[in-house]
């Protein structure tokens, strides 16, 4: 654990990067976070991880300490300065300290932590396929909160992580209100049918940087997809299904509730697009060392020599 995390405005090493106990963060989950990869020295679809955790701000009226511009230099920096090439970078603002209770008033200033990792695993054998199952638990309606908003608010996904785990699968499948398939507990969810892939509108499920990714990918391979609400019993008859996400990447899913998916291997259009996946974010990004001496876009309290910190 000798990373340096970025906490209170300058890099800490990780043991002593601590937030307070009146975070409303962690009083209240009151906050956002966001999860994006490094790949071959480059930081994959920095602008759009950045614009959705500012929507999200936006969504839950907090107000970031740093412009869109300096959030990107941090995470760049926090890369540089951790030797990451590849690896995952996750973003947390929260609320900031306040006191009991929970008006967002008391708390003066939001709190941004950039905290990044060599590797993260999800799953045990992603590559040969998951067995999942659905959750008891319907991810939330819009009414109540919007999935769009990568809150810190996780409790729901965390029990049908749970209920998974206790079921031996691998990972959960959540349903909306209405019983349409919404997604996974930190992954979007699709199922190819006759040769087209299908995954439901963003009203009830996060949209997923790697889900937009793997769309535009499947129009320039050629291969149909659908944007339409479906339901378990279309799950359980698709051809192949799989999970994405920017952890996960493109994960195959083998079996839905004990029914086989498709042949119970991986199939060949996921086998397409997985591949597909892992050439794209290999070949774009924002270069970590690129122009390395050019600190234009930093926070002046990191600017090398202006804060005894760093
Ligand atoms: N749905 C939910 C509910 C998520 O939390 C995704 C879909 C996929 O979105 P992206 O933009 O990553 O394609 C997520 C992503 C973690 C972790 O710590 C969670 C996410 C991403 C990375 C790590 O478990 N959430």
């Amino acid at each position: 654990m000798n990373e340096l995390v970025y906490v209170s405005g300058s890099f800490r090493p990780a043991a002593e990067a601590t937030v307070s106990v009146f975070d409303h963060g962690l009083l209240y989950g009151d906050g956002i976070f966001e999860g994006i990869r490094a790949y071959n020295g480059r930081v994959f679809k920095l602008e759009r991880h950045i614009d959705r955790l500012f929507d999200s701000a936006k969504a839950i009226r907090l107000q970031i300490p740093h412009s869109h511009a300096e959030v990107c230099a941090i995470v760049v920096e926090s890369c540089r300065r951790n030797g990451i090439t590849d690896g995952y970078i996750r973003l947390v603002v929260t609320r900031g300290a306040g006191d009991l209770g929970l008006d967002p008033r008391n708390c003066s200033r939001a709190e941004l932590i950039v905290i990044v990792k060599a590797s993260l695993s999800l799953y045990r054998s992603p590559s040969s396929g998951i067995r999942v199952v659905t959750s008891t638990f319907r991810r939330h309606s819009p009414e109540t909160l919007s999935p769009s908003i990568k809150s810190l608010n996780y409790l729901n996904n965390i029990l049908a992580r749970i209920e998974a785990n206790d079921r031996q699968a691998d990972e959960a499948l959540m349903l909306d209100v209405h019983g349409y398939v919404a997604e996974a507990s930190v992954d979007n969810f699709f199922i190819v049918t006759d040769g087209a892939l299908l995954t439901p509108p963003t009203a009830n499920n996060l949209e997923g940087v790697t889900r937009e990714t793997l769309l535009e990918i499947a129009g320039t391979l050629g291969i149909g997809t659908e944007e339409q609400p479906f339901t378990l019993f279309d799950v359980w008859t698709a051809k192949e299904a799989f999970i994405c996400g920017t952890a996960a990447e493109v994960v195959p899913v083998v079996s839905v509730d004990d029914r086989t998916i498709g042949t119970g291997t991986v199939g060949p259009l996921t086998s397409r697009i997985a591949a597909a996946y892992h050439e794209v974010v290999r070949a774009q990004g924002t270069p970590i060392n690129a122009g390395s001496g050019d600190d234009s876009r930093l926070p002046e309290s990191l600017v090398l020599g202006a804060c005894p910190t760093n």
